[in-house]
């Protein structure tokens, strides 16, 4: 399963130095798009126990989504940032906070506010057109009165209305009809979209300017805010594992941010990932929320989904406490579902298949 995430921001905000420390490409131009592994603790636990050949994690790709690169913005380039932001499935809007003299803020100056409305504006704008377009082409087609363009039209009025106030359209007020029946429709501001404040390391444990205002501009767009200290965590990663941990420890860091980011974006698309374990390979498997077992089976082989039986499941937690499969087998903790069960995030699944 493929699922893209876009990297949108004002140039020189670190959309780069992020997509980089998401996908550990190396720190260089010209690469754009990367798969970004989720980290999961789960996995590393349980590669403890199994002592697995191999540990898979699960990945999202990640497009740094260039466009307003250029010193000139020309109608071209902004096409095509338009388009890739279309093509992604969640986006992570960059802004800076970081101060530094010598990186150049194109608007000449530093305000986290301005760079999010600016962008945001684009997406806005551009829903608004395609919901204007919509609802002509409906009003004007022979079939208005018919049940699906009924709904349709309904959900593109509310659309319309929130956006002009300049609601996202994921903040909405549709009914689940509503949302089914512009789906298709790809809008920008329908995307999940999570902000990711470039600070530096004095902005990460102080604060920042805006700091305020920026959150409570999140939470109005319904989307994630986390800060990231980009360069340094590009220079922590660079230390030796060692060395890496006291550090981490002396900034009172638990988690790099990059690693809630990619969590974030995740679960920000209403994945959830479930385990497989053996001697070969450890690994996630992404799939939407509420999957059932034979399709998520399906995720792992066409042959096991075809020749289901049963889904031999012990969550993750459960297995922790035991501390090993034998311990958790003789709790009675594994439980045996059938083909409707729906997965959970963290279940630990052995497939039972005849072919
Ligand atoms: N001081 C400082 N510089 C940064 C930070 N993040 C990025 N930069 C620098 O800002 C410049 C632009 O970064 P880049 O990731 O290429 O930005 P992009 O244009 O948004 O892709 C580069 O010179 C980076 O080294 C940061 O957190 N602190
Ligand atoms: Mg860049």
């Amino acid at each position: 399963m493929t699922v893209l995430c876009g990297i949108i921001g004002r140039p020189s905000v670190g959309k780069t130095t992020i997509f980089n420390l998401l996908t550990g490409a190396a720190f260089s131009r010209g690469v754009n798009q990367g798969s970004a592994k989720i980290p999961d603790e789960r996995l590393e636990y349980l590669a403890t126990i199994y002592e697995p050949s191999k540990t898979t994690f699960a990945a999202l790709d990640m497009v740094d989504i260039p466009g307003f690169d250029n010193d000139e913005i020309t109608e071209q380039n902004f096409k095509i940032f338009l388009e890739e932001v279309r093509k992604a499935d969640a986006l992570v809007h960059v802004v800076r906070a970081f101060k530094d003299e010598s990186v150049w803020h194109v608007d000449g100056s530093i305000d986290i506010i301005r760079d999010l409305n600016t962008i945001n504006s684009e997406l806005i704008l551009n829903d608004l057109e395609l919901v204007e377009t919509r609802i002509e082409r409906i009003e004007t087609s022979r079939q208005k009165g018919v049940p699906g363009n009924k709904t349709e039209l309904s959900a593109l009025l509310k659309c319309r209305e929130a956006l002009e106030n300049e609601i996202h359209i994921g903040e909405a007020d549709l009914t689940s009809g509503e949302r089914e029946s512009i789906q298709s429709l790809e809008f920008l501001t329908f995307k999940p979209m999570i902000i990711a404040v470039n600070v530096d390391e004095e902005q990460l444990l102080e604060g920042y300017p805006q700091k305020e205002e920026v959150h409570a501009w999140a939470k109005d767009k319904g989307g994630e805010i986390f800060e990231i200290a980009a360069i340094l965590e590009k220079e922590i990663r660079e230390l030796e594992p060692d060395e890496r941990e006291l550090f981490l420890s002396e900034l009172g860091i638990e988690e790099p941010g990059v690693a809630k980011l990619a969590k974030a974006v995740y679960s920000s698309l209403d994945l959830i990932s479930f385990l497989t374990v053996g001697k070969n390979e450890v690994k996630a498997w992404t799939v939407e929320k509420g999957l059932a077992a034979k399709k998520a089976a399906g995720k792992v082989h066409s042959d096991i989904e075809r020749g289901f039986i049963r889904a031999e499941v012990v969550s993750f937690n459960d297995f922790k406490i035991c501390g090993s499969e034998k311990a958790a087998k003789e709790k009675g903790l594994y439980r045996l579902e059938g083909k409707e069960y729906p997965v959970k995030d963290g279940d630990i699944i052995n497939f039972r298949f005849n072919v």
